[in-house]
């Protein structure tokens, strides 16, 4: 993979940043992957896993703020008929359906860029994002 480098994404925010000794910081409780974790999985012909969630108590969230570039299993748990999970990036746009629930499982290349997650019926209020260094 290319090494990362000092970007802007389309809105200016510049995403790069100094040296990160901890990559990846959990924003939920559900799952901590370290950047030793994410090697260690890699090594073994594995794809390392983000989580995402949505909730009718209006929580959206992914489970890292900040993930190296490259494959990762995406399964994302959409419990409310009422709002959904889309997540959205350079060369990535999935979503699940508003009024669907249930488990979904992608497999996803993220590249360096910040990567934008919303509900697309409340994109002001319910959004969060992962950046990929
Ligand atoms: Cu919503």
């Amino acid at each position: 993979m290319a090494q990362a480098q000092p970007h802007a994404s389309p809105d200016g925010v510049v995403s790069a940043h100094g040296d990160h000794s901890t990559v990846i910081a959990p924003r939920t409780s559900e799952q901590v992957l370290t950047e030793a974790d994410v090697a260690a999985i890699r090594k073994r012909g594995r794809l390392p896993k983000l989580t995402g969630k949505v909730t009718g108590a209006q929580v959206i969230s992914i489970s890292a703020t900040s993930v190296s570039a490259g494959r990762y299993r995406l399964v994302v748990n959409d419990s409310t008929p009422d709002h959904n999970w889309h997540i959205q990036g350079l060369g990535v746009d999935l979503k699940t359906s508003v009024s669907g629930t249930g488990r979904t499982k992608w497999k996803v290349r993220l590249r360096v860029d910040t990567y934008h997650i919303q509900c697309d019926v409340h994109p002001a209020t319910m959004r969060t994002s992962i950046t990929v260094t």
